[in-house]
């Protein structure tokens, strides 16, 4: 059900025409125009008619209530409620220490520069309802951005109905430390937040995952606010050599591959027998999966396993690649940290599933995917933060600077930047100065 690939093969099968334009199909985006352009002109109006329309009931109020927050905590077992608190722990632990102070970066009485750091005002976070319901995503998105300071994290969500949203995000929500959850999905969630309405305030960026129509959205509204990232299917490349299980190696291919039947899997391995002896660890564990039927699809259409010569050709792949999750399942594999150049996430050994990663090591799960990890990074505190910086010259010191920028702006024929920096020489002469 994996198939194997010569790394030739590979490249040209998962590599060349992966890109973008790919992902956003026309017909969606036409529709999520439509939409938000209702939604942006008229407002709740709009709005509320686009949520019968798709969901067939209207919420009689978006925001959850309090009560309605406190009531969801009786609908969780403890046991779980418990497990999310000690992921958060662990989510907070590790961005917290990403925050960054503002900082002078030259100082002396004639000169200074420096950087403040600000926190976004208002953010939207988008999480899907139906299957893919994730409260760990709800820790993943909120817990940077409450960390990073912002005022109002609103989270979106469909409603059940249009009464209740899912328990459990619900109180995922709580434990992160989301202000404001509003009972909506889908574009409509999109265009309000960006744009808002008489009862919704418009955040200044939006995050978290969606469908290929909230992902249409989210591309259509940048520009007037900020995304994180339009997210393709998820992907992991496991490494591995003889000294690797196959037990293992085929649990977190299809760990992978029970996403969705786009998500990719590859095993990239200098040893045949361990991709043979993976081939039928998978069968094994596929037949006794659940969501057997995805696993195996995504498995049979979405995966490689490449036999390489080397372990640095493995490297080489993955490089090429960029996943968003790459697995190194090899002896003393903190050695082998220098020869990874893109992913998103790396997982060390044979005893750190991806899973780990996905709910309770601490480091973020959205990460970036489709070879996008050759310049962007998983989400982080950064994302919620805004970098101004500032400069002070005394006098003095741009006296000193004067020629070189009046040189600068004459090469540029922009004299009224040269008589900017030459007026004040002027004042300083002209008042003995
Ligand atoms: N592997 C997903 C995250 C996730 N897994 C959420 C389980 N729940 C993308 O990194
Ligand atoms: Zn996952």
């Amino acid at each position: 059900m994996i198939r194997s690939f010569s790394s030739r093969e590979f490249i040209n099968t998962f590599l060349n025409g992966t890109k973008k334009g790919k992902a956003l199909d026309e017909s969606i985006v036409k529709a999520a125009n439509e939409v938000i352009d209702s939604i942006r002109v008229r407002g709740e109006e709009a709005l509320k008619e686009y949520v019968e329309k798709f969901d067939g009931v209207v919420p009689e109020e978006w925001e959850v209530t309090s009560k309605e927050r406190e009531e969801a905590w009786n609908q969780v077992p403890e046991s779980l409620i418990l497990s999310l608190k000690k992921a958060a722990d662990n989510i907070k632990g590790f961005h917290s220490k990403q925050l960054q102070q503002s900082r002078m970066m030259e100082v002396s009485s004639d000169i200074m520069t420096g950087q403040l750091f600000r926190p976004l005002k208002s953010v939207g976070i988008y999480v899907p309802g139906g299957t893919a319901c994730y409260p760990s995503t709800v820790l993943m998105n909120a817990i940077p951005a409450v960390l990073a300071g912002v005022e109002e994290v609103v989270m979106v969500t469909p409603a059940r109905n249009a009464v209740q949203i899912a328990p459990i995000l619900s109180v995922a929500a709580d434990i992160a430390g989301v202000h404001k959850i509003l009972k909506i999905g889908g574009i409509q969630a999109i265009a309000a937040l960006a744009y808002g309405t008489e009862k919704i305030n418009a955040v200044h960026k939006i995050v978290g995952p969606g469908n290929a129509y909230v992902a249409a959205a989210k591309s259509i509204v940048y520009g007037d606010v900020g995304i994180d990232m339009i997210a393709g299917p998820s992907e992991v490349v496991i490494i591995a050599d003889d000294s690797a299980n196959p037990c293992f190696i085929a649990a977190d291919l299809i760990a992978q591959a029970e996403h969705d039947t786009n998500a990719r899997t590859f095993l990239f391995s200098i040893s045949e027998n361990i991709i043979q002896e993976t081939r039928l660890e998978l069968e094994k564990q596929c037949a006794v999966l659940p969501r057997r039927e995805i696993a195996e699809k995504s498995l049979k259409l979405q995966s490689a396993a490449v036999k390489v010569a080397t372990i640095d050709e493995a490297f080489y792949l993955s490089n090429q690649l960029a996943p968003e999750h790459l697995e190194i399942q090899l002896d003393h594999p903190l050695e082998y940290l220098g020869k990874v150049q893109n992913a998103g996430s790396v997982f060390l050994g044979h005893h750190t599933p991806e899973a780990l990663g996905d709910y309770f090591a601490g480091p973020n799960h959205v990460l970036p995917t489709n070879n996008t990890a050759r310049f962007s990074s998983g989400l982080s505190v950064d994302d919620f933060v805004k970098k101004t910086t500032y400069i002070y010259y005394s006098k003095q010191a741009l006296e000193k600077a004067a020629p070189h920028v009046m040189n600068l702006a004459e090469s540029e024929q922009l004299d009224g930047h040269a008589r900017a920096v030459g007026i004040r020489m002027k004042q300083h002469t002209e008042r003995g100065m």
